[in-house]
């Protein structure tokens, strides 16, 4: 039965825009003067909320998930981080990103395949499991950042002696937005090994490349930027180069192009010193952060999370945020944005307050 059947257009209780408004609507078409308004707010009002998720509750459950199901039976097995102000039921931690915490056990194998969105990841707990990207295998140390890239196989494995945790970053929201979803599984459990020498690192992380080879991909050829050769680089930046925002901040780059890591997504390393005062502000981007060491206090939009190492955080989309170091030795944060996307797509704006 139609909206018009059950409520006649006749009936006098019925205002004539209403009936007017129903009778567009069962035609798929809509008044745009009744939501200008709310589709064109003066700021952004993104649905991801402030939130933080203590690192001492996500360990036990992270841990706990191992008893829960087998690597054979989850592929990856993984706690998504849920922003609590997105819909229910989408893998989300903004409306663009996603974050999860993954645990991978000695023997374990997360089998190889490939997917369009990209992926990030940050050691967390652990040594001596391995990441394997198109042939290149690297083993993860705490504190390294590991990137998978779009449509690249990949596959993970322990042969250490105890659990491995990182965190996942993928763009998953926003390849699902824009309908650009490609999986697939590879034939084999593992993809074969050509190089286990961080050989990408070697050649491309030291202000190096091989003369004239032409490469059209979109992200970094670097695998694993190790913790150390972030932390060197966070020592060693001029003073002129510290943020009144961020305090000593290095971002993980494309060497190639002096851009980002990956094209949907940039990722810092920062150091702020105790006593140090920083500046708030906003940005039209969307931020994860996470406590990696020391201890502090982020301010986001009226919020205020305390934070310990491996704690996550969630800055919306154009929240005013102010990062406050509260512990006595300099502390450490790891984060990443969707900046590029907006930058790409002319979106980006950042207000120093
Ligand atoms: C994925 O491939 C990994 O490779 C982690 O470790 C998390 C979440 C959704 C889809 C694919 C991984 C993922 C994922």
């Amino acid at each position: 039965m139609t909206q018009a059947a059950r409520k006649p257009r006749t009936s006098p209780a019925v205002d004539p825009a209403e009936a007017y408004f129903e009778k567009v609507r069962a035609k798929g078409m809509g008044p745009l003067w009744k939501v200008m308004g709310e589709l064109m707010p003066t700021t952004p009002r993104p649905l991801e909320v402030p939130y933080q998720w203590k690192w001492a509750e996500i360990r036990d459950l992270v841990y706990e998930s191992a008893k829960v199901v087998s690597v054979e039976d989850a592929v990856r097995r993984v706690l998504m981080l849920l922003n609590p102000g997105l819909p229910p039921g989408q893998a989300a931690v903004t409306q663009t990103l996603y974050a999860g915490i993954q645990i991978i056990l000695p023997g374990e194998v997360a089998p190889a395949h490939r997917h369009t969105p990209n992926a990030l990841r940050f050691v967390m707990e652990g040594e001596g499991a391995f990441t394997t990207v198109e042939g290149e295998r690297t083993i993860l140390r705490q504190g390294d950042f590991v990137t998978t890239p779009n449509w690249t196989w990949h596959d993970h494995g322990n042969e250490a002696k105890g659990p491995v945790v990182w965190l996942d970053a993928l763009d998953i929201p926003l390849v699902n937005a824009l309908s650009a979803m490609f999986y697939e599984d590879f034939p084999a459990k593992s993809h074969p090994v050509q190089d286990a020498k961080n050989s990408s690192q070697r050649t491309y992380g030291r202000g190096l490349r091989p003369a004239g080879e032409k490469r059209d991909r979109s992200y970094s050829p670097i695998l694993n930027y190790t913790y150390r050769s972030a932390l060197e680089a966070l020592e060693s930046m001029p003073a002129s180069a510290v943020s009144p925002v961020d305090g000593r901040v290095v971002e993980y780059l494309n060497p190639l192009t002096g851009g980002s890591v990956l094209p949907t997504m940039d990722a810092f390393l920062q150091r702020l010193e105790p006593g140090g005062q920083y500046r708030a502000h906003r940005h039209s981007s969307s931020k994860i952060l996470m406590g990696v060491e020391g201890e502090g206090r982020l301010e986001v939009a009226g919020r205020v999370f305390d934070w310990k190492p491996f704690d996550v955080m969630v800055v919306p989309a154009w929240a005013s945020h102010r990062l406050v170091p509260t512990g006595r030795a300099p502390s450490i944060l790891f984060s990443y944005t969707n900046a590029p996307v907006l930058r790409a797509l002319s979106l980006y704006r950042e207000e120093v307050q």
